[in-house]
Formats: structure tokens, C-alpha cells, sequence
């Protein structure tokens, strides 16, 4: 039986390992779960300058945003009006409400942290990280 365990945690590993591995493909769609209080996956890959299709899902019970920092900041532990003029892009859902919506990705490749605005979310664990690549 401990056997058994030992594949299972060891299968299950290597399909979680292989999943994060597409996050870091390019892709102009982005699909993402918000709870309270993760978003779900919390790293995308997509191509730089270009149009980019959000299609976020509020399944907590609470108000959640993606917000875009601009390249190199952070919002850091809590998101306040500091942190508003190096927002890049941003968008709010209502609990239970989802939206489908499009940003044109930073031209510029590189690491890009999002979070959610509220406050406390962050700590909480709403921050996630977009690579932004460039395209061939
Ligand atoms: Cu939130």
C-alpha cells in the first residue's frame, strides 16, 4: 500500500512538473481562476506587442483584480496608491462574475508580477508572475 503511495505522489509530481512547464509557452490567451485567494495557474507566458485575450474567473467569494505592474516593479506585500501609477494594465471581477476581455502585451520582454489590489490579497497569496517573450 505505502507502495502505491510512493508511485502515485511520484506520477503526480511529474504530470504537476509538466503542466508548469507549458505555462513558460507563449500563448495570447491567458485563462485564469481567481479564489479566495490564489489565481489559478499563476504564471503565463505570452508574445510581446501582442493582443492578448483574458479570460478571468471569479470563483471567490469576494471582489478580485488583475492588475499588471509595469517591467521591474512590485507592488511588494500590500497594494496601495503608490502602486497605481506603475500599474501597466488592470481589471476587476465581482465574486462569482467572469470576464473575457483583451490587453496588447508590453512590447518590452521580461518578467512582469500581477496581483489582485485588494487589500490583504497579496499576502494572502493573489501574486503571480507573466513572462513576456519575444516572438521569433
Ligand atoms: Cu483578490
Amino acid at each position: 500500500m505505502k507502495k502505491f503511495l510512493i508511485v502515485w505522489v511520484i506520477i503526480t509530481s511529474l504530470v504537476l512538473a509538466s503542466c508548469g512547464g507549458n505555462s513558460s509557452k507563449p500563448s495570447t490567451k491567458i485563462d485564469v481562476s481567481m479564489t479566495d485567494f490564489q489565481f489559478q495557474p499563476n504564471a503565463f507566458a505570452v508574445p510581446a506587442g501582442q493582443e492578448i485575450t483574458l479570460n478571468a474567473k471569479n470563483d471567490g467569494g469576494v471582489v478580485h483584480s488583475f492588475v499588471i505592474m509595469n517591467k521591474g516593479q512590485s507592488a511588494g506585500t500590500e497594494f496601495t496608491a503608490e502602486d497605481q501609477p506603475n500599474v501597466y494594465w488592470q481589471v476587476e471581477i465581482q465574486p462569482g462574475g467572469s470576464i473575457d476581455t483583451t490587453f496588447t502585451a508590453p512590447p518590452d520582454p521580461g518578467e512582469y508580477e500581477f496581483v489582485c489590489h485588494v487589500p490583504g490579497h497579496i499576502q494572502a497569496g493573489m501574486v503571480g508572475k507573466l513572462n513576456v517573450v519575444t516572438g521569433e
